[in-house]
């Protein structure tokens, strides 16, 4: 017997605003007979409506929990794994006052996929827009959400992404402008994966001399839950897995989707993974993918879809299946040697037996490494027409940027062009704003990296350096970006690394092999309808171009978004339009050289 806790859809439009501004309404017949006080106040009240304030007092800390029925722990947001989520309409200002409750360790939390318009500071990157919170103390984000989409939230210090601090952020429509899509109920699912091992343990084998790698996950969770020990479809796989029975109120019990038959819901998927790459399918049902990383894209359908970390979907699905049956959702590794069973849930049609598990296996992840099938999938995407503005025909500045893993005196370290970042105790963002000199070091790194460079072989050079120097850029230039992978330390293996951008959208101009050709490889470039995303897949042996205008004052993080590659250096930094960043709250500079540098100037 399975039980299994009851999640219902999310019924749309958001009725608390309805009734304030409803242009459906026949009320406004009656306007002749309504003083103009009253006009005006329901002038107030649309207005509110359409742009109001969500505030939350949020209190980090770690608590014990069973993510996949094993105990460990966890990262909380007022005792709740994963974090609350956010629902706002476009337009709306989130007000977050986070509090660090953990007892060593600093806090930040990024708003992954919020571009943060004129509020730079509130990015929540600790060391490029702000110092990490210290334990004790409370730190205010306050940022506008300009449009509609499915983010999420997430720590950025340290591996605390990894340790469980993230959250699911959906931003609707305004009412006045309405979704465009048609649905009948969401969902929400964040995908992450889980390791036994705990945060700190694998954060200092990572940095130990010889590294010691964190291996795979013990579990992919869906929404912070997943089964270790036993499996959802035991009766179908020859593994000495149990078949799972879950008590009531277990932590690890799989969220089931309730659905009626012939509707159609809208599946907003989100990758908060640490390391994996993942494949997710809905036994039976076909999805019809309409949004990435925020963006409406073309519609097309497919029997599954690759997700990296960093990056978002949503996705349609009809119930048009026998309703008389349940069906698995399973989410399985890609793109790494696969030693993690899937994650796996169950889509519920109400007409069936809610206790009954689906009557045949769960959806098969395609094969790890047929990197071609991801590539094909990735290439599929684009921009969904009159909905997002084209790209600039041509660019002003390129980067060429290696990524390479290489050994700096015995330490495993990720590299671009060369340089491994290793982030100062001084945020970019105060040293920039204050022109504070020693900061970091001023001088640019390698817009290139050296022609005759072997991306087929290990690195046979040894001249990889740590180092702290960003990329500056004048405000309204069009940047391309061109992403060039490389083999890694051990020969024949070039990995998948997922770039996410902070700060803005790019245009995913294209994809090739091998190495980039410049002045051939620009006309394949394609201009007409590149997706507007903020992360992007790096294909083993492979380039990816993109290309974005740097018209968001600020500085601003471009890394790999597999945690491990990141806290090894595998990152980049922007800077744009310095002269024209506004106010930066001192809170978010208490630390290093500017903290020294505002206690001057606040008591000269
Ligand atoms: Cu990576």
């Amino acid at each position: 017997m399975v039980l299994l806790p009851i999640v219902s859809p999310i019924s749309l439009p958001h009725s608390i605003y309805i009734y304030i501004y409803d242009e459906q309404t026949p009320s406004f017949t009656y306007t002749s007979h309504m003083s103009m006080w009253w006009i005006v106040v329901v002038a107030i009240l649309a207005h509110t409506a359409s742009a109001s304030v969500r505030e939350y007092n949020w209190e980090v800390e770690y608590k014990f929990g069973w993510p996949d029925c094993k105990e460990g722990m966890v990262m909380a947001i007022n005792g709740q794994f994963p974090g609350p989520t956010i629902h706002a309409l476009a337009g709306d200002t989130i007000v977050v006052h986070l509090t660090n409750k953990l007892l060593t360790e600093g806090l930040v939390i990024h708003w992954h996929g919020i571009r943060q318009l004129g509020s730079p500071w509130a990015d929540g990157a600790a060391g490029v827009t702000q110092c990490a919170i210290s334990p004790g103390e409370t730190f205010t984000y306050n940022f506008t959400v300009d449009k509609p989409g499915t983010h999420f939230y997430h720590g950025h210090y340290g591996m605390q992404r990894s340790a469980g601090l993230y959250g699911s952020l959906i931003i609707d429509a305004a009412e006045r402008k309405k979704e465009t899509l048609r649905y009948d109920g969401e969902f929400n699912l964040l995908l992450s994966d889980w390791w036994h091992e705990d945060v700190l343990s694998q954060e200092l084998g990572l940095s130990s001399r010889p590294m010691r790698w964190i291996g795979e996950a013990q579990s992919i969770l869906i929404n912070g839950r997943g089964q270790f020990n036993c499996s959802l479809a035991a009766q179908f796989s020859n593994t000495s897995l149990p078949v799972c029975t879950f008590k009531d109120g277990d932590q690890c019990a799989p969220q089931r989707l309730h659905v009626e038959p012939n509707k159609t819901y809208r599946i907003r998927l989100a990758s908060s993974t640490a390391l994996a790459s993942l494949n997710f399918a809905v036994q039976g049902h076909k999805l019809v993918v309409v949004e990435a990383d925020g963006n409406y894209i073309t519609p097309f359908t497919t029997e599954d879809i690759d997700i990296y970390s960093g990056e978002t979907y949503s996705l349609l699905l009809t119930t048009n299946q026998d309703p008389s049956q349940n069906y698995y959702i399973s989410a399985g590794v890609r793109g790494r040697k696969p030693n993690t069973p899937p994650a796996l849930t169950v889509l519920n049609y109400v007409t069936a037996p809610s206790s009954h598990l689906p009557s045949s296996p769960p959806p098969e992840t395609p094969r790890w490494n047929d990197f071609d099938r991801s590539k094909n999938f990735s290439k599929k995407i684009f921009a969904a027409t009159g909905t997002t503005p084209s790209p600039p025909e041509t660019s002003n500045e390129r980067l060429i940027l290696l990524n390479t893993q290489n050994l700096i005196d015995g330490f495993t370290k990720w590299a671009i062009n060369n340089v491994s970042l290793a982030v100062p105790g001084t945020p970019y963002l105060g040293s920039v704003k204050y022109n504070l000199r020693t900061g970091f070091n001023r001088s640019s790194p390698p817009k290139d990296y050296p022609s005759d460079y072997d991306i087929m072989n290990p690195p046979r050079y040894r001249e990889t350096k740590r180092g702290n120097g960003i990329y500056v850029f004048p405000l309204n230039v069009t940047v391309d970006v061109i992403l060039q992978n490389a083999n890694g330390l051990v020969a024949n293996a070039s990995e998948i690394h997922p770039w996410h951008l902070h700060g803005h959208d790019f245009w995913v101009l294209g994809y090739g092999e091998g190495k980039f050709k410049p002045g051939v490889d620009e006309k394949t470039y394609n201009l007409k309808n590149p997706p507007l995303r903020n992360t992007v897949a790096l294909y083993p042996y492979g380039w990816t171009a993109l290309r974005f205008v740097t018209d968001n004052p600020g500085v601003w993080f471009f890394h790999c978004h597999i945690e491990p590659h990141l806290h090894m250096g595998m990152g980049v930094v922007f800077a744009e339009g310095i002269d024209r960043i506004g106010k930066v709250p001192d809170e978010a500079l208490g630390c290093g050289l500017t903290k020294q540098f505002l206690m001057n100037r606040n008591n000269p």
